[in-house]
């Protein structure tokens, strides 16, 4: 995204698709939107101009059954707008919608009280509290939220109470019990530095005389908004829930605070080796991926480099904005699938365990190789 001069715009003659789809493979799945609540919601993230960065990306969306009556439900998080944030325009609002079986949804937000009406960047449930009912950790820029699942289908956010009132501009979060003690714990990446009083250049600058230029921010020719390179990362944040159901931000202790501020998007606490400790894996945008792998004595050591995930095959870091996570080969071993940004590939990252001896010429086994030091993964992309 922005910050190099990409030169004159490519103009694509066809679409880009054309070819790899096959016309005649049968429908499996139909889009039924239109015929339930869900049609009416609209997302929002600033002006069609995207002018700065942060009306790019935004929203996410959860599906889990928060009244716990078998049907699965769906949240949908909602962006803003700069007027929404200085008070002058109504927020947009996320949206819950129960599910009330052949394909019918009711629009609870109001009776539910988690309409957010902040920037919504992401969204992590978990039962932090272990009362059986799932809460809703939204992700925001500004400042982020805990809805507590009161189980009679409203929530109250207990974000400032429990000490996880984030703020900055938090992106995909990720609950796991990384100690072991039964409490759930929170991971937070963190993006972009934003100053409101200081804002970034914007492409309607691009040809102001004394303005910045045509060739400061650019994609595929064309000014856009600046970002994220140039423009300053965000550390991460790890709280680790005490016994009093309080969090502490322990991401220092830990090693997991990015102190190179990384322009942090998504996260996922994960299995990666075969100990019993939650590892913990940071994709970032335009800089390497973070590795964690769990020591087990509430710290982590990073091996994104050794471990082959930080970058790609041609050891440069990518614009990482998903991930997916699954043993797809049924090796017992996870593997990573990073979506990028535009016109950059995806990777699927495969975990392989070298074949190596011991000196007395025992296999080393994986768990000893790979919970010791570090999980190999190989790029399969290519
Ligand atoms: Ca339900
Ligand atoms: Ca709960
Ligand atoms: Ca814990
Ligand atoms: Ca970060």
């Amino acid at each position: 995204m922005g910050g190099v001069s990409t030169g004159t715009p490519i103009n694509y003659t066809s679409r880009r698709t054309v070819g790899i789809t096959d016309p005649k493979a049968p429908m499996v799945f139909e889009d039924v939107t239109d015929k339930t609540a869900l049609a009416s919601f609209k997302h929002l993230a600033g002006t069609l101009a995207k002018d700065y960065i942060f009306e790019v990306p935004s929203g996410g969306v959860a599906i889990f059954d928060y009244d716990g009556d078998g049907l699965p439900d769906i949240y949908l998080v909602n962006g803003s707008t700069i007027p929404a944030l200085q008070g002058k325009g109504n927020p947009p609002r996320a949206a819950l919608y129960r599910n009330l079986g052949n394909w019918k949804f009711e629009d609870v937000t109001a009776k539910a009280g988690v309409a957010n009406e902040r920037w919504g960047m992401g969204v992590a449930v978990g039962d932090y509290d272990n009362d059986g009912r799932p809460d809703i950790f939204v992700s925001n820029f500004g400042v982020s939220r805990l809805y507590h699942n009161n189980g009679d289908g409203t929530f109250t956010d207990v974000a400032e109470k429990l000490g996880v009132a984030r703020k900055g501009w938090s992106t995909g979060a990720t609950w796991g019990d990384y100690d072991g003690d039964g409490r759930l714990d929170l991971f937070v990446p963190g993006y972009i530095e934003i100053d409101f009083n200081n804002l970034p250049p914007s492409p309607k600058d691009a040809n102001k005389p004394g303005g910045v230029g045509q060739n400061f921010c650019q994609f595929r020719g064309t000014p856009v908004m600046c970002g994220p390179r140039s423009l300053q990362g965000e550390g991460d944040t790890l709280y680790h829930q005490k016994t009093d159901g309080t969090f502490e931000n322990v991401s220092v202790k830990a090693g997991v605070s990015d102190p190179q501020k990384y322009y942090g998007f998504s996260s996922a606490f994960v299995h990666a080796n075969e100990d019993d400790l939650l590892d913990l894996i940071v994709v970032n945008d335009s800089t390497p991926k973070l590795f964690y792998i769990n020591k087990g004595d509430g710290t982590f050591e990073e091996v994104g480099y050794p471990s082959g995930v930080a970058l790609n095959e041609n050891g440069r870091e990518q614009a990482g904005m998903g991930i997916a996570i699954g043993d797809y080969d049924n090796s017992d071993r996870v593997s990573f699938h990073i979506t990028n940004f535009s016109d950059d590939s995806n990777v699927l990252y495969h975990q392989i365990i070298p074949q190596l001896m011991s000196t007395n010429g025992e296999p080393v086994t994986r768990s000893k190789l790979c919970s010791s030091r570090i999980c190999e993964m190989e790029n399969l992309s290519g």
